[in-house]
């Protein structure tokens, strides 16, 4: 028989107090709309997490500004500033690979942690970084806004596009993302898929084009895509000669 203890009952504890959870700080993006823009503001409306908007109009020579060099020391958009960074303090990076990066580390989300997973989602965020990116960039240029009619360049950058696209419908055939499962790859690519389409016809990618809808149908990219887009507005000649033929400072 079991023996009746002699000891006090114990008392039951009282409820540790609930320390009022502080809202998280909102991350600031510093942002234009245009594509290497809209990744950043679909990668943070995919994570739902609060960020505020701070427009740098790269028309008007805004990414110039002392402060924002401070943050983003190659002139150029998007960077973030992060109060809630590595250790609880304030954090800031530049190019939009490694903001993508960073968020996805974060977050835990779109940047898997196996590495063989990762290198996938790494190669192709690498690729649109150095190539595709800047391919489209080049084609735009030239296409566009070069003031001198290049046809030699315009070809070359449009080939080069053509290509890349077969490359990313290739890779697209047996897979529904570029890495598996929707990534930080994807994020970063799409975009840049829908400014080249102007160079290179995507009736031509059948597995590209259904991807590009794939991840257009998002809400979050919707709307990542959507924000201020107002901001866009036809470059005049005075923006030109702040954005192009720009040299060391
Ligand atoms: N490699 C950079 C490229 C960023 C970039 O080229 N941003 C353009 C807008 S899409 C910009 O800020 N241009 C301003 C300028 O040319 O002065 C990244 O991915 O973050």
């Amino acid at each position: 028989m079991a023996k009746k203890s002699t000891k006090r009952p114990l008392k039951k504890a009282p409820a540790p107090a609930r320390k009022a959870q502080k809202p998280p700080k909102p991350i600031t993006l510093y942002y234009w709309s245009t594509p290497n823009g809209h990744k950043i503001s679909i990668m943070l409306e995919e994570l739902g997490v609060p960020y505020e908007v701070r427009p740098v109009n790269i028309n008007k020579g805004e990414q110039f500004a002392p402060a924002f060099l401070e943050i983003s020391p190659n002139n150029r958009i998007p960077a973030i500033t992060d109060p809630d960074g590595p250790g609880g303090r304030p954090i800031s990076v530049f190019e939009s690979g490694a903001i993508l990066q960073y968020l996805g580390r974060k977050y835990g989300r779109f940047y898997p942690q196996g590495e063989r997973a990762r290198v996938q989602v790494e190669e192709w965020l690498f690729w649109q970084m150095g190539g595709l990116g800047p391919m489209v960039g080049q084609a735009n240029h030239f296409v566009h806004y070069a003031s001198e009619d290049l046809a030699y360049a315009k070809q070359r950058y449009r080939d080069e596009v053509h290509r890349l696209f077969g490359v990313m419908n290739t890779r697209l055939a047996t897979r529904k993302f570029l890495a598996g499962a929707y990534s930080i790859a994807d994020i970063a690519c799409w975009s840049w898929v829908l400014s080249g389409s102007k160079h290179a016809r995507l009736d031509e990618f059948v597995h590209l084009k259904a991807w590009r809808d794939r991840v257009g149908a998002r809400g979050a990219v919707q709307r990542g895509k959507a924000l201020a887009a107002q901001m866009r507005k036809p470059l005049t000649e005075e923006d030109k000669k702040i954005l192009f033929g720009q040299r060391a400072r």
